[in-house]
């Protein structure tokens, strides 16, 4: 299936969740971008039935697909898989969702909207008009902490580094060698956003209301998180000096080849910050 924007959802253990959030995707994305979008599941055999429940759904979906993993490898490795998948079957953006509802598919014509001008947005509980609804004080603190020092550590302006609700573009994918990014959950997603900005693409954040899980367990703990805090300091000097000069100049030369065919170009062909505005552009949404 040759879809411009997919979205995928990584599960391990979400039964409880995962039918519902396929459908509201399904729904919301067929409003956004009719008939051009695809969600892929990306299971690693869970051991409560979510694999068997996505077969079931792609069955009776026919834009929905499921990738079987053979194990629990952890999020990094189910991310990446997810993104190569859906830039591998034509996609032009991937986002990224947990299947827990966390990630309001009602946020995502908002996210496809600021994709149109962005190399990567950023689903963000931490700009204004963001919320946490509902999580426990502890769950909070720790996170509001993890991404203030996150930002300080690294020296960038992103107020949510860790957000698990982005949208990413191929340019990006292709430019920040994917491969060699090793960090599970919360410093995938941080490295990947700092390679990013360090390629120099365009970074966004738009506002979202984040609202605890509806059903089951996060598979996150606080060892995780403190690991992750521990890692930042290192990968600030890992992408210094010429491993940030070659992505500097990788981001440079993806910015600057000529792209595949262009769709509803615009007349005006930049957004004034010098990136292509409208490149792969997805149609409007539908008038209701
Ligand atoms: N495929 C896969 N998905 C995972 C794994 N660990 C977590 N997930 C999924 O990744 C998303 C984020 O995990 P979650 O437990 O919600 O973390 P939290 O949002 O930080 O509490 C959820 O949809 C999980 O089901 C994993 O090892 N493999
Ligand atoms: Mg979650």
């Amino acid at each position: 299936m040759g879809a411009r924007l997919w979205v995928f959802v990584p599960t391990y253990n979400e039964v409880g969740n995962l039918e519902k959030v396929v459908r509201a995707t399904a729904d919301a994305l067929e409003q956004v971008v009719p008939g051009d979008w695809g969600i892929l599941v990306v299971d690693d055999a869970s051991p409560d039935g979510t694999g068997e429940l996505a077969d079931r759904l792609a069955e009776e979906l026919p834009q929905v697909e499921v990738l079987h993993r053979a194990g629990k490898e952890g999020l990094g490795k189910a991310y990446l898989a997810g993104f190569s998948y859906g830039f591998e079957h034509g996609a032009e953006f991937v986002i990224v969702m947990d299947a827990d509802f966390s990630h309001d598919p009602d946020h995502l014509a908002a996210m496809i909207a600021a994709a149109q001008t962005s190399d990567l947005v950023l689903g963000s509980r931490y700009v204004e008009g963001g919320e946490i609804l509902d999580w426990p004080r502890l769950r909070r603190l720790l996170s509001r902490f993890g991404s203030v020092y996150a930002r300080a550590v690294l020296g960038v302006q992103i107020h949510d580094l860790t957000s698990g609700f982005r949208c990413v573009r191929r340019r990006v994918l292709e430019t920040i060698e994917p491969s060699t990014l090793e960090a599970q959950g919360y410093v995938f997603n941080i490295e990947l956003t700092y390679r990013a900005l360090l390629a120099g693409f365009t970074v966004t954040e738009i506002p979202i209301s984040f609202r605890d899980r509806e059903a089951g367990q996060s598979k996150m703990s606080l060892p995780i998180a403190f690991e992750a805090l521990m890692l930042l300091p290192r990968l600030r000097w890992q992408m210094s000096g010429r491993r940030r000069e070659q992505l500097r100049s990788a981001g440079s030369q993806a910015r600057s080849r000529p792209r595949f065919p262009r769709l509803n170009r615009r007349k005006n062909g930049t957004n004034g910050s010098g990136h292509d505005a409208v490149d792969q552009d997805l149609p409007e949404r539908r008038s209701a």
